[in-house]
């Protein structure tokens, strides 16, 4: 069975938009997985210690066989292949950033993951490219994409051309 899935790409060290290409095209080699789409780029201010560079941030949709937990393994493989080096610091600056924001209808809390990602719904970074894929979306506990996104404003964000 075939799940849809949404991953959030980030990056605001070397080079971030060519982070985030490197990163889709790893996406897109990954097993019993296909590539749908990706939103524009957006460049984002940092959330998180104010002391950093500006992110650039998309979405990704895919559809996958994988289960949850090996498509963590893979994002997590991808992410230290491209240099990520996981620090103490809480939300400070990464090479690159592959968050599992929605797997299907499902909801996940266990010591390795949380699904839906546990602030997708406040994040305009998050939230304006997944409508980009996704308008009609729902989450699983009913909230709808476009509700979200009427309370989050497009403060901090902008759309990178092409
Ligand atoms: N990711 C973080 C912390 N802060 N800020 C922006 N703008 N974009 C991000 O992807 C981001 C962040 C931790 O994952
Ligand atoms: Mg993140
Ligand atoms: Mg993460």
């Amino acid at each position: 069975m075939m799940e849809r899935v949404y991953i959030g790409l980030g990056s605001n060290l070397a080079e971030p938009l060519q982070q985030l290409r490197d990163a889709l095209a790893a996406l897109a080699q990954l097993p019993d997985t296909r590539l749908l789409a990706h939103s524009s780029f957006y460049a984002s201010d940092p959330l998180g210690p104010p002391d950093q560079p500006r992110y650039v941030n998309a979405v990704a949709a895919l559809d996958t066989a994988l289960q949850p937990w090996t498509l963590l393994d893979s994002l997590q493989r991808i992410e230290q292949e491209q240099g990520r080096v996981r620090k103490a610091e809480r939300w400070g600056p990464r090479t690159l950033d592959l968050d599992i924001l929605l797997f299907g209808e499902r909801s996940i809390a266990d010591e390795r993951l949380t699904v839906p990602h546990y602030h997708m719904h406040a994040r305009p970074f998050v939230l304006y490219p997944l409508a980009e894929l996704a308008a009609e979306l729902q989450l699983p506990d009913g909230r709808r994409l476009s509700e979200l996104l009427a309370a989050c404003p497009f403060t901090g964000l902008e759309r990178l051309a092409e």
